[in-house]
């Protein structure tokens, strides 16, 4: 799937849509499953918070945005365990990374029909810090996307500009990090449809967003995180915690032994859960 065109179009945009990742019969699997997460275990709440929203929305709108939401989806099923230690994926991954490859999390965002939550411009990099840029996103699509269901949408090449600061605060408190409004503007971004499927990869640095979903169903996306297992998390979600390796072997570095069993804490209640 990654040749050396699609290497350098990576490096040098920040990002990658690669087509028919997945076949129809896992699709299937993976959204049987998260029909059942969806009942189980999902979230629906205001999704994230911040003066970007009445940047994107008008008053009523953005009361009645949402967005759907659950963390580490491939703790809770087999077929999306199965799809995102894909062998396929990973050796891709391996390609762009140049390195063994690690899973960090699996995220779900659906944009609920109508007023379905826009995404401001932002990296991911302030959600789950590293030591350096060894990170890829991958989104996994679940639909189509297009314009109106709020595809996803990259500055070409933000990556290479390094960590931009971020606005993580207001006077009201703490808000979900997003870049300046003014600045940074989903009109200035390439948007990157793609088909269920189809993956969209993204280096962690590279500044992304996406439009609200105004059509009458809901647009779906599982974002998933994967980093050279040598790159170091300094602070955010998922902090920590060792991921399965989908690619490659995990290097010794300066470990000073293997991984300790002992107890894993039980799961944060629900309060505590972050909103990214
Ligand atoms: O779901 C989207 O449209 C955007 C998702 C996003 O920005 C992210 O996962 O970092």
């Amino acid at each position: 799937m990654i040749g050396p065109a699609e290497l350098e179009k990576y490096n040098e945009l920040g990002y990658l849509h690669i087509p028919g990742v997945f076949t129809d019969a896992e699709m299937d699997a993976m959204d049987a499953d998260l029909a059942v997460l969806l009942t189980a275990w999902a979230q629906t709440d205001m999704g994230w918070n911040g003066p970007w929203r009445k940047a994107y929305m008008d008053s009523e709108t953005e009361k009645q945005s949402k967005l759907t939401h659950l963390h580490d989806l491939h703790l809770y099923s087999a077929a999306w365990c199965r799809a995102v230690t894909s062998r396929k994926l990973g050796a891709a991954l391996g390609i762009l990374l140049n390195a063994s490859v690690e899973l960090h999390h699996t995220t779900l965002h659906i944009k609920p029909p109508s007023t379905g939550h826009p995404f401001p411009m932002h990296q991911d990099y302030p959600f789950y810090p590293h030591t350096d840029e060894r990170y890829i996103d991958v989104l996994v699509h679940l639909d189509d996307t297009c314009h109106e269901n709020g595809e996803i949408r990259f500055l070409p090449g933000s990556h290479k500009a390094g960590y931009l600061p971020h606005i993580t605060e207001t006077e009201a408190g703490e808000c979900s990090p997003h870049l300046p409004t003014h600045t940074y503007r989903l009109e200035d971004t390439i948007a990157v449809p793609a088909k269920r499927g189809d993956v969209v990869c993204f280096n962690i640095l590279t500044v992304h967003g996406s439009y609200i979903n105004s059509t009458d169903q809901p647009r779906r996306l599982v974002r998933c995180g994967y980093r050279d297992p040598d790159n170091v998390q300094t602070s955010g979600q998922s902090c920590g915690r060792p991921g399965l390796m989908v690619h490659g072997t995990r290097p010794r570095g300066n470990a000073p032994g293997p991984f300790s069993t002992e107890i894993i804490p039980p799961p944060a209640a629900v309060s505590d859960v972050e909103q990214e």
